[in-house]
C-alpha cells in the first residue's frame, strides 16, 4: 500500500485509540474508601522533640504520590510506649479499587506538614482490601526501625 494512503489510516487509528483511552479514563467512577479509625503501635521510640517531651503526632492516609486522602489532628506529647488511635468521620476517594494507599505518622514541630519529622508508614494497601476485610485489618510497617516493626490497625 502506498505511503500516502497508510499514513492517514494510521493517524485515524491513533486518534480513535486515543480518544477511547480517554473516554475510559473518564468513565471509571472513583472509588469511596471508609476508614473509621487507624491505632499505631509499636512507633519507632527515640528523642523526637528537644523539649524532652514526646512527640506531637499526626498521620496521613496518603496516595503513592504523597497527597493526602485523610488528615488527622495533632495529639501532643504522644507516650510511644502505647498504642494511639485517630479517629476519622470522612470519607474519601480512589480512582480504582487497585490504587494504592498508604498510611504515614509525622512529629509535627509547630509549622505542619514541611517541617514535620517522618514518624513511620505503612506497606500499602487498596480500596479491595478494605472491601475484604471483616471489620479491621492489620498492616506492618514499610521498614522495621532497629528490628521494631510499627503495626497499623485499621478499622472500617
Ligand atoms: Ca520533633
Ligand atoms: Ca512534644
Amino acid at each position: 500500500m502506498p505511503a500516502r494512503i497508510f499514513a492517514p489510516l494510521v493517524l485515524c487509528a491513533l486518534v480513535f485509540t486515543g480518544c477511547d483511552f480517554i473516554d475510559e479514563i473518564q468513565e471509571e467512577p472513583a472509588v469511596p474508601v471508609t476508614i473509621s479509625s487507624i491505632t499505631v503501635q509499636d512507633l519507632p521510640e527515640r528523642r523526637w522533640d528537644n523539649d524532652g517531651t514526646g512527640p506531637d503526632l499526626f498521620l496521613e492516609v496518603q496516595d503513592p504520590g504523597g497527597g493526602d486522602y485523610l488528615q488527622s489532628e495533632v495529639v501532643q506529647d504522644v507516650d510511644l510506649s502505647q498504642p494511639l488511635t485517630f479517629t476519622f468521620s470522612d470519607s474519601f476517594e480512589v480512582a480504582t479499587s487497585t490504587s494504592r494507599i498508604s498510611i504515614v505518622v509525622f512529629d509535627d514541630d509547630g509549622e505542619g506538614r514541611f517541617t514535620a519529622e517522618l514518624v513511620g508508614a505503612s506497606e500499602s494497601f487498596t480500596a479491595e482490601d478494605v472491601a475484604a476485610a471483616d471489620g479491621s485489618f492489620v498492616l506492618e510497617s514499610l521498614y522495621a526501625d532497629l528490628g521494631r516493626v510499627s503495626t497499623y490497625t485499621v478499622v472500617k
